[in-house]
């Protein structure tokens, strides 16, 4: 058995998840991505195939970190390693600024200069990107993306498989429902059900 990590993706999302975990103290073994991968990954070798999984698993790996961008990708990928007997780790930055009272899931990602404050919940693999901050008493569903730069005040909501563009913002109290996205530079000044696209300051629903 071992306690060196697999990550599995092998992209830009996993460059930045690599770099953290060893910021962390961690070593990754290896990466896990499709055919096309690159075979190397910031100096990680890349193993081509889910299927690498199962021997890796034989081999005593038993930590996956699951670095992809993609919401629902991440969340079957997750899926599939802890069906294999793996434990999902978090990657948190050592220097994202995180409230002591702050609850964490499963194979959550953190980056640097991040912000989140008090009795927040971070559901299990989400990602709270470079530089966003999150308030108080937030609840951040499964799955989520917060990207680069976004801020939500205090109280606010996430459904699970949201994404908030880049800088998007959320004013206090406001929930949004699962699978939403709201688009880069958003301002979300009202509650936001399932499954719309918004954006634009103030987010408005996007027609199709
Ligand atoms: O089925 C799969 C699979 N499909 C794609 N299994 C495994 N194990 N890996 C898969 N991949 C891998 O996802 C590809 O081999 C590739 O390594 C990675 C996608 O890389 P890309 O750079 O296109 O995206 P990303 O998910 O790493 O990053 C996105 O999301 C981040 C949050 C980008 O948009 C980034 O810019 C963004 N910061």
């Amino acid at each position: 058995m071992t306690d060196e990590i697999i990550v599995v993706g092998a992209g830009g999302h996993a460059k930045v998840c690599i770099e953290i975990l060893h910021e962390m103290g961690e070593t990754v073994a290896y990466c896990v991505g499709d055919a096309n991968a690159s075979d190397q990954c910031v100096g990680v070798p890349v193993l081509k195939g889910d299927e690498n999984l199962v021997d890796l698993h034989a081999r005593g790996y038993r930590r996956v970190f699951v670095a992809i961008g993609s919401n629902r990708l991440r969340n079957r990928l997750a899926a599939y390693a802890t069906e294999l007997g793996f434990t999902l780790t978090n990657a948190v930055h050592p220097k994202a600024i995180i409230s002591q009272t702050v609850k964490f899931g499963e194979g959550v990602a953190v980056m640097a200069g991040a912000v989140i404050n008090a009795e927040s919940v971070i559901d299990s693999l989400a990602i709270v990107n470079t530089g966003a901050t999150i308030d108080h008493d937030c609840d951040i569903g499964r799955a989520v993306h917060i990207a680069p730069q976004c801020a939500l005040a205090g109280n606010v909501t996430i459904g699970a498989f949201s994404i908030l563009g880049v800088g998007a913002k959320v004013i206090p109290e406001k929930t949004i429902g699962e699978q939403v996205t709201v688009g880069a530079g958003g301002v979300v000044i009202n509650d936001i059900s399932a499954s719309q696209t918004v954006v634009g300051v103030p987010a408005r629903r996007l027609e199709k």
